[in-house]
């Protein structure tokens, strides 16, 4: 007879045999190919247009899983040149960031790298290319990322509608190829003709009158600002960036939705069968445009819902003591109409015709590059307080990765935890978060051709 403890001992030995064998087989994580595709994005009297995607599709598959759970994903490059995956808004441990040059070397063509990662927090989240993102991204290289709650909002339908912009020649329908040009960089960011949604221009939705849909919005595109609206529905904005707000925000005016900015909204429908509600978008021109429609058919129900209450908080640490945070600054000058007379460039002080001829138009506290030393070397756990000084005549949306911040307004924290703030044109802002994931993160504006350009920076945090 075996005494317990040798018992005890061949269990552990036999499930621990069990448990490497699990690990055996799922040591290959589903594949996420990038790779080329042709597909029909222009109205079908245009051409197809080759894009890149993952796993040949622009937005790329949805990948949800569980609050809690690991993200495990094989990436293999197909395409013609190297590549790497960040995971937009997630916490993650900084070795499956993504950002190539500063927490991996970037994915030659014809091999593979396995992320691994834990979700910790609900929300809407996207994946997209980090190495030359600014060419990538717009050649279709990125997906939505969903963090389900344990407990979900009850919800007759959940769509996530993927924004994206596309710059198209409108003669062949194939991509512009303009990427690094200078009007482009110094100015707005790459600015697309053709505006789609889940990769379609005319993304219709049939739904029932008093239908509740959750609705998670992404705007994937390189540089384009949505201000958004919604006719026919009835909404609230429930999550920012993936954290939910602490009571839901009734949807009544414009919700300005940023590159890399995602909102869930929880919008019930009021437009009485036979009728269209829509998703809006204001043009530049301040004209309506559709952006999804929402034709309505039958009644889901006699009589509208109440109205939702709020999703479960995320675990996010506060900002800690303000008066104890370090204080920092970004001052970001340059573009077209700025005042950046010169910035530092490989150590040297050059003038602004001079960047611009090396293809540089911003700079982060007079570095019109991503620099060796960080803009900070913050310990673990440190509270931060940011001021972010733009002093040129575009607005920016500041993403920082691997920690979300809040807003600082008259020395308060204001409004949800964020993680990509929009900077209009020479306002200054200030944000607040805790130093509380250790890595090399970078701070950089996520119109990605004037991250290219000049608007990168980093943190250190240790
Ligand atoms: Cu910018």
């Amino acid at each position: 007879m075996p005494t317990r403890r040798a018992f005890i001992g061949q269990t552990a030995a036999f499930l621990g045999l069990a448990a490497t064998g699990r690990q055996v087989s799922a040591a290959s994580p589903a594949p996420l190919t990038a790779r080329e595709a042709v597909v029909q994005l222009a109205p079908d009297s245009y051409p197809a247009t080759s894009i890149w995607g993952y796993e040949g599709r622009a937005p790329g598959p949805a990948i949800r899983v569980l609050q809690g759970e690991r993200v495990r994903r094989r990436v293999v490059n197909e395409l013609p040149e190297p590549t790497s995956v960040h995971w937009h808004g997630i916490r993650v441990d900084n070795a499956m960031d993504g950002v190539s040059g500063l927490t991996q070397q970037a994915v030659p063509p014809g091999e593979s790298f396995d992320y691994d990662f834990v979700a910790p927090d609900a929300g809407t989240y996207w994946y997209h290319a980090h190495n030359r993102s600014w060419v990538q991204v717009a050649r279709g290289l990125h997906g939505p990322l969903i963090v389900e709650e344990a407990e979900p909002p009850e919800v007759d339908r959940e769509e996530t509608l993927v924004l994206d912009d596309w710059l198209l020649d409108p003669e062949t329908a194939l991509i512009d190829e303009s990427f690094d040009h200078p009007m482009s960089m110094s100015h707005g960011g790459r600015i697309g003709n053709l505006i789609t949604t889940n990769g379609r221009f005319d993304l219709s939705i049939p739904v029932a009158r008093h239908m509740r849909l959750r609705l998670r919005l992404i705007n994937a595109s390189n540089a384009r600002i949505f201000p958004l609206q919604i006719t026919g529905l009835r909404g609230w904005t429930v999550a920012l960036d993936g954290m939910p707000l602490a009571a839901p925000e009734p949807l009544e005016d414009v919700l300005v939705l940023a590159p890399a900015q995602r909102a869930d909204l929880i919008v019930d429908v009021t437009a009485e069968a036979g009728e269209t509600a829509h998703l809006v978008r204001i043009g530049n021109d301040d004209r309506p445009a559709s952006q999804v429609a929402f034709p309505v058919s039958g009644s889901a129900a006699q009589t509208p819902r109440a109205a939702p209450a709020a999703l479960p908080p995320n675990s996010v640490s506060g900002l800690g003591s303000l008066a104890d945070a370090r204080p920092l600054r970004l001052v970001m000058s340059g573009g077209a109409m700025g005042r950046m007379d010169s910035a530092l460039l490989g150590g040297e002080r050059l003038g602004f015709r001079d960047l611009a001829a090396r293809g540089r138009f911003w700079a982060f506290n007079e570095m019109a590059e991503m620099t060796q030393t960080p803009l900070a070397d913050l310990s673990i756990g440190e509270p931060v307080r940011l001021e972010i000084v733009n002093e040129t005549v575009f607005p920016h949306a500041m993403h920082l990765h691997g920690m979300h911040f809040r807003e600082i307004r008259d020395g308060r924290p204001v409004g949800p935890m964020r993680d990509t703030l929009l900077v209009a044109a020479q306002e200054t802002r200030e944000i607040g978060f805790v130093a509380d994931n250790p890595g090399d993160w970078l701070f950089h504006c996520h119109m990605l051709s004037h991250a290219e350009s000049g608007m990168m920076t980093w943190v250190r945090v240790t």
